[in-house]
C-alpha cells in the first residue's frame, strides 16, 4: 500500500513472494472468544502430540467452534480477493494449534516421502489455486515465536540453505497471514525464544534464574525443552492458531486438496468422515461462505454411503 494505493494486488505477491501478510482483518474480541474455547479444546488433550504441543486436525469438524471466524465479513472478503474471484471454497482441511515448538518445512506434503499433495513436486505450477491461512489467537511481537518464512521459496524443493533469506513476520491479534503451501516456513523453534522488544527482554530477565535452574538439570534434552516451554508459556500465556486451507478448482488444487485430506483421515481414522457437520455447512452456507463438500470432484472421490 502507498498513498493508499495499492500498488500490487494480493494475488500478484502471493504469486511472487509465497505470502501476504494482512493486518487488522479480524475484530479482536471475536478471537479472544475463539482463544478461549481453543484453550479449552488443547487443555481436553484432543488432536495429536506435536513438540511438546497438540495439533488438532480436520477443525471444522473436530473443533467446530472455529466456524465463528466467518463471523468477519472482511475476512470473507480478502479471500475473494486471493483469488480475484468469489468461487472459492475452504477445502476442509484446518489444523489447531496448540502450545507446540516447529521446525523448518513447507506444507505440501513433501517430507512424508509419498508424493506430496500435488502428487509430486509441484514447484514448477506457476499458480497452485490453493492457500493456507494462518490465524494467530494472540500477539506475536514481543519474541520470535511466531512464524518465520524464506520469501520465495515456494517455487523450490529446497526447504532452506545458508543463502536463504528469512523474515520473521510480526503477527498481532486481528492480522492474518496467507502464504503458499510450497513456501518454507517455521513456528517457535526454540522453547525460550529471542526477545524482540525491550518488554520481551524484561519478561526474559524476569525468569532467567528459572531457566538456568532447568537448564543445570541432568535430564534428557527432551525434558529440559519441555520443561522449558512450559516456563516460557506460564509467563507469557499460551500459544494458539488456526491454519485452514482455501481453494478454487483447478488440476493441482483438487489433487491438493484431496490428498490433504487423505493425510488428515490417516491422522484420526479412517471412521471420520471427509465432510463437514450439517451444522458447520449450515452456517457456513449463511455466510455465504463454500465448502468443498458440495464439489462434484470431491464426492466422486469420497462416496457419501
Ligand atoms: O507453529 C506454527 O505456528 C506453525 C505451524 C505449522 O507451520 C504447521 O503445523 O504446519
Ligand atoms: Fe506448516
Amino acid at each position: 500500500m502507498n498513498n493508499g494505493l495499492k500498488m500490487e494486488s494480493i494475488k500478484s505477491e502471493l504469486l511472487e513472494n509465497g505470502f501476504y501478510l494482512a493486518k487488522n482483518i479480524i475484530p479482536v474480541d471475536l478471537l479472544d472468544n475463539i482463544r478461549k474455547l481453543a484453550i479449552l479444546h488443547g487443555q481436553m488433550g484432543a488432536g495429536v502430540r506435536k513438540h511438546y504441543g497438540l495439533r488438532q486436525p480436520h477443525a471444522f469438524r473436530t473443533a467446530p467452534f472455529i466456524k465463528d471466524i466467518f463471523e468477519c465479513e472482511k475476512l470473507i472478503a480478502i479471500i475473494s480477493e486471493v483469488f480475484e474471484s468469489e468461487d472459492w471454497f475452504i477445502t476442509n482441511h484446518a489444523d489447531l494449534h496448540f502450545n507446540a515448538l516447529n521446525g523448518w518445512h513447507k506444507d505440501d506434503g513433501m517430507s512424508y516421502g509419498d508424493g506430496g499433495y500435488f502428487g509430486g513436486p509441484g514447484y514448477h505450477i506457476d499458480e497452485p489455486n490453493v492457500y493456507k491461512i494462518a490465524i494467530y489467537l494472540q500477539s506475536h511481537k514481543d519474541f520470535d515465536d511466531g512464524l518465520t518464512i524464506v520469501p520465495r521459496s515456494h517455487r523450490t524443493q529446497i526447504i532452506r540453505d545458508d543463502s536463504s533469506e528469512i523474515e520473521y513476520l510480526e503477527v498481532e491479534v486481528g492480522d492474518i497471514l496467507i502464504f503458499d503451501a510450497r513456501l518454507s516456513h517455521t513456528g517457535q523453534l526454540s522453547p525460550i525464544p529471542g526477545p524482540r522488544t525491550e518488554r520481551g527482554q524484561a519478561i526474559l530477565d524476569g525468569i532467567v534464574d528459572e531457566v538456568s535452574m532447568v537448564e543445570q538439570k541432568k535430564i534428557p534434552k527432551s525434558e529440559k525443552d519441555s520443561e522449558l516451554l512450559e516456563l516460557f508459556r506460564s509467563v507469557v500465556g499460551e500459544r494458539s492458531s488456526i491454519f485452514f486451507t482455501v481453494a478454487t478448482e483447478s488440476e493441482p488444487s483438487n489433487i491438493f486438496a484431496i490428498n490433504n485430506m487423505k493425510r488428515q483421515l490417516k491422522e484420526l481414522g479412517p471412521e471420520v468422515s471427509p465432510y463437514l457437520p450439517p451444522s458447520v455447512r449450515d452456517y457456513l452456507n449463511s455466510k455465504g461462505v463454500k465448502s468443498i463438500d458440495q464439489r462434484v470432484f470431491w464426492r466422486s472421490e469420497f462416496p457419501v454411503s
